[in-house]
């Protein structure tokens, strides 16, 4: 017989693509790594009664409710996953954490620096109760990532020179895809900026263990109006019958300059014609390079140049080995892993922590300091200046 292990009472707002892929995490983590806390999928939450009875169902969730208020109230519920568009994300995770429940909050923070900071000031205080909070970066846990960073951090590139990150899509490319809440900035904040810029923003601070100092930026709405989509497109008060406004960019190009002395180059676009969810990221040091495509995300490739340049170059590392982070949870050598494994492994390190009483990362502060990179990228871009970050 099994030891009993105690759960973790689990409530999730929100269940279209981030709900989804949480619902799978939170289904498997248990199932696939050891955990201190055995994950309970209590009660799914969401504004159409019908469809989000049906997600429950779906996704595996015990209950479905229509008011996030009575999620963060119940005593069944020792955590809340907030996985809404961004215009909740402080007002829900600030009262859970008021409530004492820990709370995983989907990226970017907030729509705001002011919201992120509010956020990152209530996650302090319920610290000190013991409270926990993360902010859902899960590019972090691709395995391929997470050795990066231990490359970079064993000192294999040597010192740091270019930063190159860029998050390439292209489901918006068509100018007669409909408006949804992504392209509404009341409920989005930002567009390619936030949405993905924000990932390659953490990841490259994560994998160099540098800071962003100062930033020079670009933003670009190539459509400016759109088809409005059906009623259930979540879309904010300013939209009307026929078609509507795009709010947010659609692409962001930006410089940076890291606190390390290195210089970034990044782009975040939802027009890379042929590009699906291509995160490219390339660091190149004085010791070697490294490069990384989400698209082909169980590969890292390292350039070692103290090696012979003539048997030198990028080799071709299939991070899948037992003893790459998370792998030795899943499938033998060779057998890859997919975007819904990043998800997973969040689950498991946020439930670890929560069993030892420690801080999961990324910490709502550093969700504030991704916040500040972007709304400095916004303000270069519309004052054609340079924007330092603020500590
Ligand atoms: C849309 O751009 C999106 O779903 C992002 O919001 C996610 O963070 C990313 O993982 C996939 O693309």
């Amino acid at each position: 017989m099994t030891e009993q292990k105690a759960t973790l009472g689990v409530g999730m707002i929100g269940y279209a693509f981030m709900g989804a892929v949480h619902s799978h995490a939170w289904r498997s983590a248990h199932r696939f790594f050891d955990l201190p806390l055995t994950p309970r999928m209590q009660v799914l939450c969401g504004r159409d009664a019908t469809r989000v009875a049906e997600a429950a169902d779906r996704f595996g969730w015990e209950e479905s409710v229509t008011d996030w208020r009575d999620v963060i109230t119940r005593d069944d519920v020792d955590l809340v996953d907030v996985c809404t568009p961004g215009d909740t994300h402080a007002e829900i995770a600030i009262a859970a954490l008021e409530a004492g429940k820990h709370v995983l909050c989907e990226k970017p923070l907030a729509n705001t620096v002011a919201e992120a900071e509010r956020m990152a000031a209530a996650a302090a205080v319920a610290a000190e109760r013991g409270v926990r909070a993360m902010v859902g970066f899960t590019y972090r846990r691709v395995p391929a990532i997470a050795l990066a960073r231990k490359l970079v951090a064993d000192g294999r590139l040597g010192e740091l020179h270019h930063v190159r990150a860029q998050y390439l899509q292209d489901w918006l490319a068509d100018p007669e895809t409909p408006l949804s809440w992504r392209l509404d900035k009341a409920k989005a904040g930002s567009g390619a900026l936030g949405d993905i810029g924000a990932h390659v923003i953490d990841l490259t601070q994560h994998i160099t263990g540098d800071r962003i100092l100062e930033v020079s930026g670009m933003l670009e709405t190539f459509v400016k109006e759109r088809p409005v989509a059906s009623a259930s497109s979540g879309l904010s008060a300013t939209a009307g019958a026929g078609r509507g406004p795009v709010t947010v960019d659609d692409a962001a190009v930006f410089m940076a300059r890291f606190a390390g002395g290195a210089i970034g180059s990044f782009e975040a676009t939802r027009f890379a014609t042929g590009r699906k969810n291509a995160i490219r990221i390339e660091i190149n040091g004085s010791k070697g390079s490294l490069a990384f495509d989400f698209e082909d995300m169980n590969v890292l490739h390292f350039h070692d140049a103290t090696i012979p340049d003539a048997e030198g170059g990028f080799r071709r590392i299939v991070v899948t080995e037992p003893d790459h982070p998370w792998v030795a949870g899943w499938w033998p050598p060779g057998h890859g892993l997919g975007y819904e494994h990043g998800f997973t492994h969040q689950v498991v390190d946020l439930v670890r922590a929560l069993g030892e009483g420690t801080a999961p990362a990324p910490t709502f502060a550093d969700g504030l300091q991704v916040q500040r990179v972007l709304a400095a990228v916004e303000t270069s871009s519309d004052s054609r200046t340079w924007q330092e970050i603020p500590a």
